[in-house]
């Protein structure tokens, strides 16, 4: 296999530390010795963005309220692998905890890339958060495809609107012409892009920014926090608005060890999980808002097109329907259910507030 230097020792380091995490696996047994139990929690992203602090907020509270029963340790995104090495990981129930982007686990759950789709989410998180957390039906349909693959859904929240940063001007689908765009691995991010006429390139997390250093690619898309923490606007000329789709996250555990838990265990880490949604919700705006300042403070020759006009957008939704066909044939009826439903209470939420 042809592997870059960055990306070979980065599976050296992740190999090495899988090692090191073997012998001390935990489990449940281990309370017994009165040490408390370790949960092991790792990220796709590195210290001080929105999943840390998710992380961080989830360990204060659990371990706070297991009244120091249970440590948990996180594992922030290059000690343990990639987003699909983290997901193995739980699977294999070497770690119980992780992140879990539809951006990479749509490879292993195609249904999940319904949160790809651009033009789909209502411009109002709020409304967002509610569909995703709080309706019973689709967290049904989605506690069942996750639970088919060994892992219990915890919550799904947004961390903020796509952003995309470029070395050229992309205003219309016409710009996108030949633009080698990197997309995170799900393969409907393919389509996403190449129905805009882009080259779409995917690529793990960690090799982004030499990507662009390199010329390998053209541009990518995050929200403002990870552009900032990242670097990408180093390597990029313009950063563009068009809020075509938010970066949507899941926190997830592993299924087996989630069922073997004692019910107030399990009453523990739900309650957890549920307050945190309204949390994460705050800390993405703060982030996303303060690290747009950074970044213009650090790149003043950055050009930022904040936003595309509703005729730029237009172009963009009209491109960007036949996708939606696509989604169809990668996931079935039951993928087609899923939008459907997604966008009918997206939509029902919306006419209510106006
Ligand atoms: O672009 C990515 O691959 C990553 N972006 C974010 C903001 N979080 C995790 C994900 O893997």
């Amino acid at each position: 296999m042809n592997l870059s230097p960055l990306y070979r020792s980065f599976l050296t380091v992740s190999l090495l530390t899988l090692i090191a995490l073997l012998p001390a696996c935990s489990s449940e047994t281990m309370s017994q010795s009165r040490k408390p139990v370790q949960w092991r929690f790792a990220i796709e992203e590195t210290v001080g963005s929105v999943q840390h602090k998710y992380a961080l907020k989830f360990k204060e509270l659990v371990e706070a309220r297991s009244e120091g029963n249970i440590e948990v340790t996180i594992y922030p995104y290059g000690t343990l692998g990639t987003s699909d090495q983290i997901t193995e990981l739980v699977d294999m129930g070497v770690i119980q905890f992780a992140m879990a982007s539809p951006g990479h686990l749509g490879k292993l759950i195609p249904e999940v890339q319904v949160f790809l789709l651009h033009f789909l989410f209502s411009d109002d998180d709020e409304i967002n958060n509610k569909v995703l957390n709080e309706d019973p039906e689709l967290r049904e349909t989605f506690n069942e495809l996750y639970a088919r693959k060994n892992l219990k859904l915890l919550s799904i929240f947004s961390e903020g609107w796509q952003v995309w940063t470029t070395k050229k001007s992309i205003q219309t689908p016409d710009d996108f012409k030949g633009v080698k765009m990197r997309v995170m691995t799900s393969p409907l991010l393919l389509a996403a892009y190449a129905a805009y006429g882009a080259s779409p390139t995917p690529l793990p997390y960690s090799e982004v920014y030499s990507a662009l250093q390199l010329n390998m690619i053209d541009g990518q898309e995050n929200p403002v926090f990870a552009i900032q923490e990242m670097s990408f606007y180093e390597v990029t000329d313009w950063m563009i608005f068009a809020r075509h789709a938010p970066f949507i996250s899941t926190s997830v555990t592993n299924r087996e060890f989630f069922d073997s838990l004692p019910p107030e265990r399990q009453k523990l880490i739900t309650g957890v999980v549920n307050e945190l949604n309204g949390y994460i919700l705050e800390v993405q705006k703060q982030f996303n808002r303060e690290r747009l300042d950074l970044i213009r403070e650090n790149k003043p020759k950055l050009k930022i097109v904040i936003e595309l006009t509703p005729e730029q957008r237009e172009l963009f939704r009209q491109a960007s329907q036949p996708v939606r066909e696509q989604f169809s044939e990668m996931t079935g009826e039951d993928g087609e259910h899923l939008l459907d439903m997604i966008e009918t209470k997206i939509r029902a939420l919306e006419a209510q507030d106006d």
